[in-house]
């Protein structure tokens, strides 16, 4: 098993909720897993880095920016003190990876993605929300349904500190009642779109509808 996940490309990285600097520990490490074997070993409540992609780059709060776009009548792009002077939901809630691993009890906040939505007036056409990332790769989407849900955040905070880097921060969302896989890290895009695109992982076997079972 170990064996296995210590050939070519594929880094691990387990981070612990309670010290979550192990990466730092470790240096620049790919973090990779996209064969799921992660979620094999039993490292408990812990998150496991993810990212689809190398190496990506690390974006300053100061330099962030978010534009919100696509079919929307008021097209708008949020700096993060913008994101900050919004109004702050906060609540915790369980992230659950599609491959079998959880973290319960997580402290999330930020603006709920609802909020900008309605800030951008919506047109007619628009049936749903796509993601994007600066790792240049990875893209999600929602229904537009789903996107106004109360538990859908444009995350500022996890784990009751700012997004790390490894997390995907500056900011990244959280898609609450959702597998990890919606929750797309390093957020540098929102678009409204008249239909659901399939992300990065769609292709590769995840559903479109991400939602958990109830
Ligand atoms: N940009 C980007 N976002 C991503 C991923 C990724 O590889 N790249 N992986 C997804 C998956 S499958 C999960 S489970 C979570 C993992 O979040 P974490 O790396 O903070 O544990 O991020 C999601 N968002
Ligand atoms: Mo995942």
């Amino acid at each position: 098993m170990l064996g296995v996940l210590g050939l070519g490309a594929v880094g691990i990285v387990a981070g612990s909720r309670v010290s979550n600097g192990l990466s730092s520990l470790l240096g620049p490490v790919e973090q990779r897993d996209p064969t799921g074997l992660l979620s094999l070993i039993p490292l408990g409540d812990t998150f496991r880095y993810y990212s689809v992609t190398g190496a990506v780059r690390t974006e300053p709060a100061q330099t962030y920016r978010l534009p919100v776009s696509g079919l929307v009548e008021a097209p708008h792009t949020y700096s993060y003190a913008d994101l900050q002077a919004l109004p702050r939901t906060a609540f915790v809630q369980t992230f659950q990876c599609v491959t079998g691993w959880q973290v319960p009890e997580v402290h999330w906040a930020g603006v709920r993605l609802a909020e900008l939505i309605e800030r951008a007036q919506p047109s007619k056409q628009a049936r749903a929300v796509r993601f994007r990332s600066f790792d240049g790769t990875y893209t999600e989407s929602l229904t537009l349904d789903e996107a106004r849900a109360d538990d859908v955040l444009v995350a500022l905070e996890m784990l009751g500190a700012p997004v790390t880097h490894d997390h995907g921060g500056p900011v990244r969302m959280y898609v609450g009642s959702n597998y990890g896989y919606k929750s797309t890290k390093w957020l540098s895009g929102i678009e409204l779109t008249d239909h659901q695109i399939p992300g990065y992982w769609e292709p590769r076997g995840y559903a479109i509808d991400g939602r958990l079972p109830a």
